[in-house]
């Protein structure tokens, strides 16, 4: 079912509040990764408020469904998702990337609540979450595991014996999210590796594929719900975002992949984020 206009604005309120948080975090701790954050970052708030089945007061109920961040270097957004949804207090996202903390610069399954699988390594996210949809149908336990890659994590080999097996196995369980933003770290998809159709790409791998507006919260949710429904196959959303969506100059552009945020930057970034310009 599509969403009202309310909540579909109550979602886009969260995403907003989460950008404006993570500008002035990561602008005070003067690391961590903004763009790939931003991007992701309706992706992430559509799975955990509308979409996933989690429960932040037992974060290992078994019927829950798995969101696993496999880019990810994008852990700053998940923490402040997580910690909204109550999986551990907004407040610890001050110890983000500090010593002996459990919000590390990469998300660590074994320290951190709501986390399903360390991530950090690109490309072996995909096999992980089939993994874990094969062993929830070995369970019987009707839950889905939704992958949450980057474009330019789809350069690794892995990803692709991953999609392989994922349609061997017919995994209707597993959904790959593919934040598209067309840009990696040192450049763009098409400059360092391009990926080609994408879209055709998948299909050849025994995916059944889905494309939308990976900022707009009403299409992810509706596409997640198609997504849901295939069977006897697993299914891939591409995704299309903007990588440092929300603040014009980091949008696009691969230079704020993992860059620090000076006073005037974050500054700039925080009024056009509350509408101030
Ligand atoms: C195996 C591996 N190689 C290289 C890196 C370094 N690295 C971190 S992020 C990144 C770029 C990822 O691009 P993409 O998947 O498109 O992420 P996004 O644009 O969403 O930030 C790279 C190369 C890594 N983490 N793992
Ligand atoms: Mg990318």
């Amino acid at each position: 079912m599509s969403l009202t206009t309310s909540r579909k604005n109550e979602l886009n309120a969260l995403c907003n509040k989460f950008r404006i948080d993570l500008i002035e975090l990561l602008h005070s701790i003067q690391t961590g990764h903004p763009g790939g954050s931003l991007s992701v970052c309706e992706i992430l708030t559509t799975l955990y408020f509308e979409k996933a089945k989690v429960d932040p007061k037992n974060p290992k109920w078994p019927e829950r469904d798995r969101v696993v961040l496999t880019k990810g270097h994008a852990a700053p957004m998940l923490y402040r998702v997580l910690a909204e949804k109550g999986f551990f207090p907004v407040e610890e996202m001050k110890t983000l990337r500090q010593l002996n903390t459990r919000l590390q610069g990469h998300p660590c399954a074994l320290e951190t609540p709501g986390v399903e699988l360390s991530t950090g390594p690109l490309g072996m996210g995909l096999s992980a979450c089939l993994g874990m949809a094969i062993g929830l149908k070995a369970d019987h336990i009707d839950s889905t595991v939704y992958a949450v890659m980057g474009d330019g994590e789809l350069n690794e080999g892995t990803c692709w014996e991953a999609c392989m097996a994922a349609s061997k196995f017919k995994a209707d369980n597993l959904i790959a999210i593919v934040d598209r933003n067309h840009v990696q770290l040192d450049g763009t998809s098409d400059e360092i590796m391009p990926l080609g159709n994408l879209a055709e790409k998948f299909k050849a791998f025994g995916f059944e594929v889905f494309t939308c507006n990976g900022h707009d919260v009403e299409a992810l949710s509706d596409t997640i719900d198609l997504a849901k429904a295939v069977k006897g196959k697993p299914a891939v959303i591409l995704a299309e975002t903007v990588k440092g969506k929300g603040v014009s100059f980091m949008e696009g552009k691969n230079t704020w992949h993992g860059k620090a945020i000076n006073d005037e930057e974050c500054k700039l970034a925080l009024a056009e984020l509350r509408g101030e310009k």
